[in-house]
């Protein structure tokens, strides 16, 4: 009978601390900008009026295959920040994991101090979102949905084969933070699709903290001497076709 109310209280206990844990977790909020102005300004600065472009100078970068974006288990738990944006439309911003339901990571991707701001804006510069950790390797997957008024368009994705002419609407790219010895992923957005597209990828900027990704490899593209070469083999190869014929 005591061990029964000793378990009921210990229990209990357990209890009110996972609750009060919880409710710490989601009275906590995350900004970067606050919490580390650095390199909050550092991701910020990549933000251009065209593209997200990331000075030469900084070799610790590396552009990332958006479509292999995964949490490694065992890393710190994913946490997603508003960099800026400069979308006149209101975007909603989900992710899904290994191809599962999507869940919105920001409602309305909009500020009152962004380049192309919204006074009604919910987000301040740097306002994070923790999506918790995951089990073992991870695929995760973001989403874009451009909103305006009651208008609603296509979902755009990081598989640039599923998008509107097939183009590319996400670019991905690696940072090594060698102050807080951290990896991060930099992911510009561009949310106008079709032909009218400026394809300028600064609609929505965020930094994911506890993701990796596969690098798009440069490597593979011939050089122009080894280009040569093949264009001289299957010269010769359709030469010696025509002589057979
Ligand atoms: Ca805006
Ligand atoms: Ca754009």
């Amino acid at each position: 009978m005591k061990s029964s109310i000793v378990k009921t209280l210990t229990t209990s206990l357990v209890v009110a601390t996972a609750l009060l844990t919880a409710g710490t977790a989601q009275a906590q909020t995350l900004n970067l900008k606050q919490d580390n102005p650095n390199l909050y300004n550092t991701f910020n600065s990549w933000v251009n009026a065209e593209r997200l472009t990331i000075p030469e100078n900084i070799v610790n970068t590396i552009e990332l295959d958006p479509a292999t974006l995964r949490w490694m288990s065992g890393a710190a738990p994913v946490e997603v920040y508003f960099i800026n944006e400069a979308a006149a439309y209101r975007n909603i911003l989900s992710f899904s994991a290994n191809g599962g339901e999507k869940n919105v990571v920001f409602g309305d991707v909009s500020s009152p101090d962004s380049i192309k701001r919204e006074a009604d804006g919910p987000l301040a510069l740097g306002d994070g979102v923790s999506l918790g950790s995951f089990e073992g390797d991870t695929q995760l997957d973001f989403f874009l949905t451009p909103t305006f008024r009651n208008w609603t368009g296509k979902t755009l994705g990081t598989k640039a084969e599923d998008n509107p002419l097939g183009l590319p609407h996400f670019i991905a790219k690696s940072y090594f933070d060698a102050g807080t010895n951290e990896n991060w992923v930099v992911i510009g957005i561009e949310d106008i699709s079709g032909e009218k597209s400026d394809r300028d990828f600064n609609d929505v900027v965020i930094a994911v903290r506890g993701i990796v990704g596969t690098p798009v490899h440069q490597e593979k593209v011939p050089e122009p001497m080894t280009l040569l070469g093949l264009v001289g083999i299957a010269a010769l190869g359709a030469t010696k076709l025509r002589r057979q014929a």
